[in-house]
């Protein structure tokens, strides 16, 4: 336990590097924001991909301490920014599952931003759909205190889980994150163009703000932006990059 607890420290060396994807107004490819995105640096196998070690640490409660590590190496990464003069857009953190089973999650969040003198709302918490299988009550009060503090919420691979449309009933969200999966099929397959066609017009009328993941192409940049999305994240714009390089790309772009 006081190892987990080490370990969210800000300045532990892990071997983990927070790389940054920017997020991008549609269509003109303007940075708007960033989704943080954990990298590990094997001395021998060089960099590891989340999808390798994030499951395993999901196996335990070794996730949470992972995803705090990563919550406060991303405010400290906003509090040297704007001391060396530069401000950064909003930063997406992602949150497991098992983050949302922790009694103190609001606490421990709304003291880290704190500590590190930060505004709540320079941040954005990502959620995945599937973290909400079973939707206590709890955890509602808890995405609700956190929105409260000052966080936005972003609902994460939006259409993969098992009901959708309950959660967009019941969460108290500001933003949804279009899973990559629709946006690969949408120019290939009209049905899933006519289908995500309707979801953006629901989500217009809820008031959600809509990110699409994984644009790959023009095309489905151009066709996205002809349905009403306006902001996007894709290889077509950039890939995750290390933060310094986030940095002098924003700022050379700005
Ligand atoms: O960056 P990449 O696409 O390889 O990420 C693979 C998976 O790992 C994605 O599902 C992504 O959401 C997840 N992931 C990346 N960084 C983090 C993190 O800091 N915390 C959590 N919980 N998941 C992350
Ligand atoms: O689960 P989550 O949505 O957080 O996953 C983010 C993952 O998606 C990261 O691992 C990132 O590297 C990956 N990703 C980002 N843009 C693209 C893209 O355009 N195509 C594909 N295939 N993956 C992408
Ligand atoms: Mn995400
Ligand atoms: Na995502």
């Amino acid at each position: 336990e006081q190892q987990l607890m080490l370990a969210t420290q800000p300045d532990a060396d892990l071997g983990l590097k927070l790389y940054l994807q920017p997020k991008v107004s549609l269509p003109d490819g303007q940075i708007a924001g960033a989704e943080v995105l954990l990298r590990w640096e094997h001395p021998e196998k060089g960099l590891i991909s989340p999808a390798e070690f994030i499951p395993l640490a999901e196996e335990s409660r070794l996730i949470v301490a992972l995803d705090r590590w990563v919550f406060a190496r991303s405010c400290r990464l906003l509090q040297e920014s704007t001391a060396a003069g530069y401000q950064l857009p909003r930063i997406s953190i992602n949150l497991s599952a098992k983050q949302l089973q922790e009694p103190d999650l609001v606490e421990w969040c709304a003291n880290t931003v704190k500590r590190f003198g930060l505004d709540p709302g320079c941040i954005e918490l990502e959620i995945t759909e599937t973290a909400f299988i079973n939707l206590a009550d709890t955890v509602l009060e808890r995405l609700q205190a956190l929105r409260n503090t000052g966080f936005s919420l972003a609902l994460d691979d939006f259409g993969t889980g098992y009901s959708s449309l309950t959660y967009l009933r019941r969460l108290p969200l500001d933003v949804v994150k279009i899973d990559r999966d629709f946006v690969a099929d949408l120019c290939q397959d009209e049905r899933a163009a006519t289908l995500l066609q309707g979801v953006m017009q629901l989500l217009d009328k809820l008031d959600f703000s809509v990110v699409a993941e994984g644009i790959e192409t023009t095309e489905q940049s151009a066709l996205l932006h002809s349905i009403g999305c306006n902001v996007g994240q894709g290889f077509l714009f950039h890939r995750p990059m290390p933060a310094d390089e986030f940095i002098a790309l924003y700022y050379h772009e700005a």
